[in-house]
Formats: structure tokens, sequence, C-alpha cells
């Protein structure tokens, strides 16, 4: 085995986006482009002088690695190994197979004090040769790398003329134990482990176990994505749920052909499930690296942002949280159904950008205790990732607690707070440019519409959402264009961070109903009078010539 000093080159658009670097597989798998990327972190990592020297920080330092089993996992893994072997790493933990969900990840950095991990995955993006592979940087607190620590990786990756790697052949990845790699020591770890034991410090299992007893059925839908043995360790095998209650549980390269993306449209077959006549009592899907959730009732579709509320307002059922919240968060563009309950219950409520990064300062300053995002994204201080599993656990515990089904949860809770009515309209693969225009063009007609009267509504606030973090005062700008009308309604507008095909326009929809007898209506219905507000500000049909948006969930 030797050290290997290898050219390399620049490479475009290595910048991470809204969670890491995501690309199209074939972008990943061009010669020394991984490896680049890598090599910039751990150059960033180690400390990197202003005059380009690297320092040696990793020395003494462990790394967590594991990823959401998608295919070039495991080639990304190998590649990870060899370039830490000789990056000054002294230890990695490795998830077997290479596998580690996002919020386990996030669990073993905690639980094991590591120096941070590496998470491989484009989480909800399609899987496969032609689909996405993505990795990104977690520090010690669990949680993804702020934008100082991504910024610099960036301006690394274009500064770069050489690897420093390791031609030692591929290593065991799949038995648990440790080997050797160069002067490093890599620990096979069972993927599953440390997280069931933080769940277990959580939830009342004894309570769940007994739920299922009493015959309480539930359909948990994998997506043939890493949270299959997660949820079937934990479901299945801790608390007696009926095996087959976790479906599409093995991870496949390619998901099976499956979009892990869980929503009503991406996952229509539990959506069957649970409109059936003998539809279990409780359904959920996670996404491919398993930190999203979506949660249903019999025929019944939980918005994730109704469902942040209604985990904030019960948060005390929860062994976890009993004594209260400190406070929750939510990214911008999520409803603010959960700001009605943190004003009931006295605690604070921060508006974040989209992104779990933007969470990470509050948790760890012990500001808030629960996060979530419109996007199907749910968690909580016990990591710094959001939770697909947990959230399921979350609302199972709820049922069990209160006796009560999701749907009668739900509407109990719209007649006390109002509903706010929410959908989200994605324009996928639109060519950049046109989607950067319309951006532009809608900044610039900002001060024109505040105060504008638009449809039966007045506009009372019109910007391009800034953030400064409450913590350490860095500041975040242009993180979306906002509309605020004077019955609560909003329009947000902004375009995606995570997309590999174009440009994806995301134009968030929201209006609250107090009134219970007009609670009941069709989502879409609804907001339709919204739309047409966002047509006529945006004119996304004239620019994109698109007649309707490619998903509205
Ligand atoms: C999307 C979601 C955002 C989420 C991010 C990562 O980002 O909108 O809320 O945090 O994906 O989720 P964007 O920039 O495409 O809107 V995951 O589960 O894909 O890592
Ligand atoms: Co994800």
């Amino acid at each position: 085995m030797a050290i290997q000093n290898l050219p390399t080159q620049v490479f475009a658009g290595q910048r991470p986006g809204t969670s890491g670097l995501r690309k199209k597989v074939a972008v990943f798998m061009q010669p020394r482009y991984l490896e680049n990327f890598v090599q910039a972190l751990l150059d960033v990592l180690n400390g990197l002088a202003p005059d380009g020297q690297v320092g040696t920080a990793l020395q003494g330092q462990t790394l967590v690695l594991g990823g959401d089993g998608r295919f070039f996992n495991r080639v990304a893994v190998q590649t990870i190994l060899k370039l830490a072997a000789v990056n000054g790493v002294q230890r990695v933990l490795l998830g077997q197979g290479g596998i580690l969900s996002t919020p386990a990840v996030s669990a073993v950095i905690r639980r094991r004090q590591a120096f941070g991990g590496i998470v491989l995955s484009a989480s909800h993006n399609p899987g496969g040769p032609d689909g996405d592979f993505g990795i990104k940087y977690n520090a010690s607190n669990g949680g993804p790398a702020n934008e100082a620590l991504t910024e610099a990786v960036y301006a690394r990756t274009q500064a770069l003329s050489q690897l420093r790697i390791s031609d030692a052949p591929d290593m065991d990845i799949d038995t648990l134990g440790s080997s050797q790699i160069e002067q490093m020591q890599v620990e096979v770890i069972d993927p599953v482990a440390d997280y069931v034991a933080v769940m277990r410090d959580l939830f009342d299992f004894d309570m769940l176990r007994g739920l299922f007893k009493q015959g309480f059925t539930l359909r948990v839908d994998a997506m043939n994505a890493v949270g299959g043995p997660y949820a079937k360790a934990i479901l299945e095998g801790e608390l007696g749920a009926p095996a087959g209650s976790v479906v599409n549980a093995v991870p496949l390269e390619d998901f099976g052909g499956l979009h892990p993306d869980p929503n009503p449209v991406n996952a229509e077959d539990l959506i069957a499930h649970m409109s059936a006549a003998d539809a279990p009592d409780f359904g959920a899907a996670m996404d491919g690296d398993a930190d999203r959730n979506m949660v249903l009732g019999r025929n019944f579709v939980v918005t994730p942002s109704d469902s942040l509320a209604l985990m904030t307002a019960h948060a005390r059922l929860i062994p976890g949280y009993s004594s209260g919240l400190l406070g929750v968060a939510r990214s911008m563009p999520t409803s603010a159904a959960v700001d009605r309950v943190a004003k009931a219950l006295g605690i604070d409520c921060f508006e974040t950008p989209t992104g779990w990064k933007f969470f990470g300062n509050l948790l760890d300053a012990g500001r808030v205790t629960l996060c979530g995002e419109e996007s199907y994204g749910t968690g909580s201080s016990h990591v710094r990732e959001k939770d697909g599993l947990w959230a399921i656990l979350f609302w199972l515990s709820l049922q069990g607690a209160t006796g009560r089904s999701v749907e009668s949860l739900v509407r109990e809770h719209w007649a006390t707070y109002g509903r706010n009515y929410y959908s989200r309209h994605d324009y996928e693969a639109i060519p950049t440019e046109v989607a950067d225009g319309l951006m532009v063009a809608l900044r610039a007609a900002l001060p024109r519409l505040q105060g504008a009267q638009l449809g039966t509504r007045t506009v009372v606030l019109a910007d391009d959402f800034a953030y400064t973090d409450p913590v350490d005062g860095s500041v975040s700008a242009k993180q979306g264009v906002r509309l605020v009308f004077d019955d609560g309604a909003r329009v947000i507008f902004r375009l995606s961070g995570t997309g590999t095909e174009g440009a994806t326009l995301r134009i968030y929809l929201e209006n609250y109903e107090a009134d219970v007898s007009r609670q009941d209506q069709p989502v879409q219905a609804a907001l339709a009078d919204l739309v047409a507000i966002s047509e006529q500000v945006a004119g996304v049909r004239e620019r994109t010539g698109m007649v309707g948006p490619t998903v509205a969930t």
C-alpha cells in the first residue's frame, strides 16, 4: 500500500445546495469528480491557512460514514476510505454495507462524539444509474455543515490541483468489526443499533407494544430505501407490529424504480391501501435517506405543516418531551399552523430559510426542541437532522396515548386553532435562465406589490426573505419571495436547491380558515384564488410555457 499524489482538475458546479452536493450519477462517476470534492472537504476539515497550507486538525479524529444504499454508494465508500486514510483521519465508523440513514448518521456522530460524518445520499431524488447521487458533511453536533463551511469546501474544489489517496485494495465493508487501511482504523458498525437506542429513550416502547397487542394495525412504506431496516427493527422487531407491516423494506440501489419522495403523488400505492375498505389504522412513508415522513390515517393525509403543529400541541404526551418544549422552528415556506400553537403555549417560534442546516444553531443553543418543514420533514433535538421514523413513532404514540385516530386528532386541531389550507406547486426542469428571469422579475416587482390589492386581498408584506441567525448573527439573504396578505394568506416563490435538471420553481400557497364549517373543502379549491394571484404576479405560464405544475402536493 502506498500514498499516491494524483493530479486532479477543477470541476464546475461543485457548490453544495440546500442539502449537500447533488448531481446525476453520471456526473459523480467522472474520474476524480467525487475525489476532488472529498479531498477539498478533508483539506477544509484539516484546517486551511490563507496561503493554502493544509493543517492537521483531523489527526486523532473519528468520522462517521454511510449512505442510503443507492447506486454508486458502495463505490463512493471505497473511494472516501482511501482518501480519508491518507489525509489524517484516525478512525472511520462505517455503517455495515455502507448503509446509514441520514438521522442515523446524526445519532452516531452525537452518541460516539465523532468529529463529524459524511452522508452519501441524494435523499428524495430518484436513484439508479440514471438517477442522482449526493454527498454532504455533518459536523460534530450531528447536523449539516453551515454555509461558511460548505462555501469553504466549494472554494477549495475550485483551487485544488492534487489528490492524496491510498492505492490499497477495496476493503470488506460488509463484515462487522475492525480493520486497517494505511494508518486508519475502519470499524464496520451495525447501522441500526445506535438509532434504536435513541428512540428507546424518547418513546414509551411498552405502551406501543400494548397498542399492537390490542390489534392496532399500520402500513409503513419504506419505498425500497434505507428506512426499511430501521422500521422493521423497531416496529416489527421491538414493538411487535404484525410481520409485513413494513413494506418495500429492503434498500435497493434503484429503489425498485420508485421515486422515494413520500408525498401523495409518489406514494400512490400507500394512498390506495389507506383508502381501501380494509385500510390499517395508520399509514406512513419515508424518503430515500429516511429523514422525511408522510403520515396518514384511514383515507386521510396529514399535511406536513399540520403535522408539526399537532406534534407541538401534544408533545407533553411523549416521555421524551414530557417537560414541554423550549421553542419551535419552521422553515419560511412551511405554513403558520405551528405559530398559533406556539403562541397558545407561550413558547418561541422561529422562521428560518429552507434546509435543515438552519435549525442547527437554534437546537444547539437550547432555543427550540421541535422543527419542521413543509417538505415532509419533522425532527427534534434528539438528532440534528429531520427524522422520518421518529415522526412515525411520535404519531403512533399520540394515537396510543389518546386512543384517537389520526383524522380525529387533526380535525380537533383545526377546530381549536383553525385550518391552514396548504399546497406546494412545483414546476420542474425549467430552463435555468427562464427560472432565473422569473425570479429577477418578481424581485423587481416587490416595491409595486407592497400594499397592492390582489383579488379580494391586500398585500401587507412583499419581500425577499432574509434571515439573521439569532445565535451567531450570520445573514442568509434571497431565500424566497413572499407575499403575505391581510387575512394571513401567503404565496411564496423560490427555486429548489436540490434538483439536478434545469431549475425547479416552487410556489407555496397557504390560506387560513378559522370557520369550522368551511374546513372541509378540497385543498386545491380552497387555494384556487391564490393560484390565480400567483399566476398574475409571476406569469409562470407565459414564461415557461407550462400549463400547470408538474407536481402539486
Ligand atoms: C428540498 C426541500 C427542503 C429540504 C431539502 C432537503 O429543498 O424543499 O425543505 O430541506 O429538500 O430534503 P429544495 O431546495 O429543493 O426546495 V432531503 O430529505 O431531500 O435531504
Ligand atoms: Co431526505
